[in-house]
């Protein structure tokens, strides 16, 4: 089961630039920030509100670390801008079967290290009408089990 927004993820040049203006603008405050090498990207979250299902909601604020991660290469074909969003569930595992299921292609075999420890793994934009899909389980709701 899909339980809240886990986060939408935004694509940019340059991370402390951005952090600035979410700052200034709307007085975000960066939650917690890390680079994942895997996935290419240095990035910002920035909670919005918490949840009682172990998770919260977020903005990803993601700026490419190498020329051939996904984020690089879309930031040079859209500029900046939304790149994806993210839902949050208990079971990532779980929901991600029942999609692969009904024919969405589910771009890893088993989940990955997402921002702050959670697990993710990522629908194919194509099969989503156009939106880049993530399941999150956050790193929390597990130790809470
Ligand atoms: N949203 C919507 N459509 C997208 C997209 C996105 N973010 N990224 C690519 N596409 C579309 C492209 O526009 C292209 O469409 P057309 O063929 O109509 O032009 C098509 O998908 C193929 O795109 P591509 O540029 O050739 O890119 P790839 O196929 O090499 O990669 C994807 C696409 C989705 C497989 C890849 O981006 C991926 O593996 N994403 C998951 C990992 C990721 O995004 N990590 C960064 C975030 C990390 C995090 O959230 O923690
Ligand atoms: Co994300």
């Amino acid at each position: 089961m899909l339980t809240r927004i886990d986060h939408i993820g935004i694509a940019c040049f340059d991370l402390d630039k951005t952090v600035e203006f979410y700052r200034a603008t709307y007085g975000f405050e960066v939650f917690h920030s890390e680079v994942n090498e895997e996935q290419g990207v240095r990035e910002a979250m920035l909670k919005i509100n918490d949840t009682g299902d172990g998770g919260a909601s977020y903005l990803q604020l993601l700026e490419p670390t190498r020329e051939d991660s996904t984020v690089a290469k879309w930031l040079a074909k859209n500029g900046e801008g939304v790149h994806h969003i993210a839902f949050g569930t208990a079971d990532v595992d779980g929901v991600a079967a029942d999609v692969r299921s009904k024919g969405v292609r589910v771009l890893y075999p088993e989940p990955r290290v997402g921002s702050m420890g959670s697990r993710i793994t990522f629908l194919h934009p194509k099969d989503c009408g156009g939106v880049l899909t993530e399941l999150v389980t956050a790193a929390k709701s597990d130790e809470e089990h």
